[in-house]
């Protein structure tokens, strides 16, 4: 290899105004110097295309003497997602505040269902419990397997534990605008310096004060996405589950799935439906099983409309 020329691989931390950011891999052995990041152009072959390159996609990139560094490849995806906009997931944190602004299981429900699509593991953080508790959210979410984590960003509470459960992965957080994200990875590594906003009084809600998507590298290893929050407009562009993939992304639906009489059951409104059947015993949240049929009747719409 010439010294004009250098090859190496790394990870997309960030893309601003057509320049993505990337971390060149410690063990790449050619490159002059590794673990630096390199702000580059990407190919044009790739907007040709319709590929974008991800924060958190990993990357090969070509760097010339006196030129901008190039990502040439896209290495494979693991995953990826739409909102936020981010590959190679181990996680997905979705943050829910207890109150300021109001939790919705709806939203709630809509992102579960994304990341268990994509195979992303998610994790429930309900934040501002020194403001309300919200245990009710536990309640649902913990007894189906997920993990959840009650959080103060004010006492403190449960910030060691999700700096814990980062810890060697690569993460995203999403959650609505203002429910507290960057508050809270500001204290789980204090060298963030994230910016964080005040909750406009008026609307109730959060003025979106995260505007880039941004991996960052966590002391104890690993990285940690955060992303610019969403209102519930918004939601409505989220990744789209498939209508026959949907019950399968409501895992506590799983060992009901292929007991009701009509083998083309919606789980919705159907007679000898297992899945309602369970939830009229209390075996399946009532909150899920809503959120399952606005999501179904969405996916449905959604398909009616296209054709
Ligand atoms: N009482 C209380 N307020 C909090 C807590 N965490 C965050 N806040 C406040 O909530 C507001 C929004 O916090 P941010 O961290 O900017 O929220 P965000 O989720 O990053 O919002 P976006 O970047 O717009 O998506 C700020 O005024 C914080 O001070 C908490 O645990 N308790
Ligand atoms: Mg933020
Ligand atoms: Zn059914």
């Amino acid at each position: 290899m010439s010294n004009r020329e250098n090859r190496l691989t790394g990870l997309i931390l960030k893309g601003i105004g057509g320049f993505y950011y990337v971390k060149a891999d410690t063990e790449t052995g050619d490159s002059t110097l590794p673990g630096m990041v390199y702000e580059c152009k990407a190919r044009g072959v790739f907007r040709k295309n319709s590929v974008t390159p991800l924060v958190g996609d990993r990357v090969r990139l070509l760097i010339e003497e006196n030129q901008s560094p190039v990502i040439e490849e896209i290495l494979p995806r693991r995953n990826s997602l739409v909102r936020p906009p981010v590959a190679n997931l181990d996680q997905l944190v979705l943050v829910a505040a207890s109150c300021d602004p109001a939790p919705s299981t709806l939203v709630i429900d809509k992102i579960i269902a994304a990341a268990e699509d994509k195979g992303i593991a998610p994790v429930l953080v309900i934040s501002k419990v020194d403001l309300e508790q919200a245990q009710w959210l536990r309640e649902i979410y913990e007894p189906i397997g997920f993990p959840v984590i009650q959080v103060s960003s004010s006492t403190g509470e449960g910030v060691a534990e999700v700096r814990e459960l980062l810890r060697g992965k690569i993460t995203a957080f999403t959650g609505n605008s203002g429910v507290g994200k960057s508050t809270l990875l500001n204290q789980i590594d204090s060298r963030f310096c994230l910016e964080t906003g005040e909750i406009s009084k008026k609307l109730g809600r959060g003025r979106h004060t995260t505007r880039q998507v941004e991996l960052l590298e966590l002391e104890g290893g690993g990285y940690v996405a955060d992303t610019p929050g969403f209102s519930a407009i918004q939601m409505e562009r989220y990744d789209v589950v498939k209508k026959e993939q949907l019950p399968y992304c409501f895992r506590e639906f799983e060992p009901y799935l292929g007991e009701c009489r009509f083998p083309s059951c919606s789980h919705t409104c159907e007679k000898g439906c297992a899945v309602l059947e369970a939830v009229r015993e209390g075996k399946i949240s009532r909150s899920r099983h809503e959120s399952y049929c606005a999501l179904y009747q969405e996916v449905k719409d959604w398909k009616e409309w296209k054709k």
